[in-house]
């Protein structure tokens, strides 16, 4: 699934925005076709699914989930609507926009037992810095836009809802559908830039014991982290106080891949300086990290590295932006 989806992003990439933006409204449309095919494809025997006469199930792997569905608080989307836990009884923490804190440390970059480009596992120096407590959300990208520092996202949708940037019920959601140098323009805007590699890997690991996963090392869940099998799609930014990372920071597992500042080199972590590498001097592809709302568990990891290209943009990649330490 994970290469699937990669290579679809990277035929998108490539190829041109006319199939793509079909493919962004599938989801919101199939509901509407339900019972026009003859073959449903219902995989968990819920009765939805695609080409099924009920409609479509945004969770095609939990029959509990599908239109119509009571909604319950469990960082799912029951009744395929678009919104997670959006009964009266559950609450969602209350956003807090000021960023967090990562001390100066050190710590074992890397992993000796992930993929190829995970090795070697070395110690890295990184410098205190400040980073966004969430992903840049659509009402900070919104605010960009009007100040006339930034373009638009490629497309106002999500992945299943045909509006998304410029619906007000998302404002609170990670902005989507936006490049790397559109990343770099906003982090500008805000007073800051992407985060180096070392720097993101440091805020998600800690430095003590760095963690496999932001909270630790228990596997993943959807009270943890926006991935596979919990949303279909983006949800709001901070709903998940168990998924924080040692300093507080949320969703760097899951939700939308983030942009880094570096290039990316497979080897790179064979010569990488000790203190503040910022990766290769060169290079054609961008650094992606924390995995997203269609990952599978192993890119929740915060070791896990993706590459992608700067001009691209796809549903399910995003941003936080790092910023200078402010000395008292
Ligand atoms: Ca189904
Ligand atoms: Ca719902
Ligand atoms: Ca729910």
């Amino acid at each position: 699934m994970k290469n699937l989806f990669s290579l679809w992003v990277l035929a998108v990439a490539v190829a041109g925005f006319v199939g793509f933006a079909l493919l962004a409204q599938s989801g919101a449309r199939a509901g509407a076709l339900g019972g026009t095919a003859a073959g449903c494809n219902d995989l968990d025997g819920d009765g939805y699914g695609i080409g099924c006469a009920a409609g479509n199930d945004c969770n095609d792997r939990d029959p509990a989930v599908h239109p119509g569905a009571v909604e319950t608080c469990n960082f799912k989307d029951d009744d395929c609507n678009g919104l997670v836990d959006e009964a009266p009884d559950c609450v969602a923490p209350a956003l807090d926009g000021s960023p967090v804190h990562v001390p100066a440390g050190s710590f074992l970059m890397g992993s000796e037992t992930g993929a190829t480009d995970e090795k070697p596992s070395h110690r890295v120096t990184v410098s205190a810095f400040v980073l966004d407590r969430y992903e840049v959300t659509n009402a900070r990208y919104q605010a960009c836009l009007r100040a006339g520092a930034c373009a638009a996202p490629s497309l106002s949708s999500s992945n299943a809802r045909a509006h998304y940037f410029d619906d007000p019920t998302f404002a609170d959601y990670p902005v989507i559908f936006v490049s790397w140098k559109q990343a770099q323009a906003f982090c500008a805007f805000a007073g800051g830039r992407l985060p180096t590699e070392a720097e993101w890997e440091h805020a998600a690991a800690g430095s003590e014991a760095p963690r496999t996963y932001p909270w630790g090392e228990s596997p993943p869940d959807c009270s943890k982290a926006n991935f596979a099998g919990c949303v279909g799609d983006t949800d709001r930014v901070g709903r998940r106080p168990a998924g924080q990372s040692p300093y507080g920071a949320f969703d760097m597992a899951g939700n939308v891949w983030e942009w880094t500042a570096d290039w990316y080199d497979a080897a790179y972590y064979r010569a990488s300086p000790v203190q503040d590498p910022t990766g290769p001097s060169r290079g054609t592809l961008k650094v992606m990290r924390g995995g997203c709302w269609v990952s599978g568990e192993s890119t929740l990891r915060t070791t896990c590295r993706k590459p992608g290209l700067p001009s691209s943009w796809a549903p399910n990649v995003g941003f936080r932006c790092a910023y200078p330490e402010v000395r008292p």
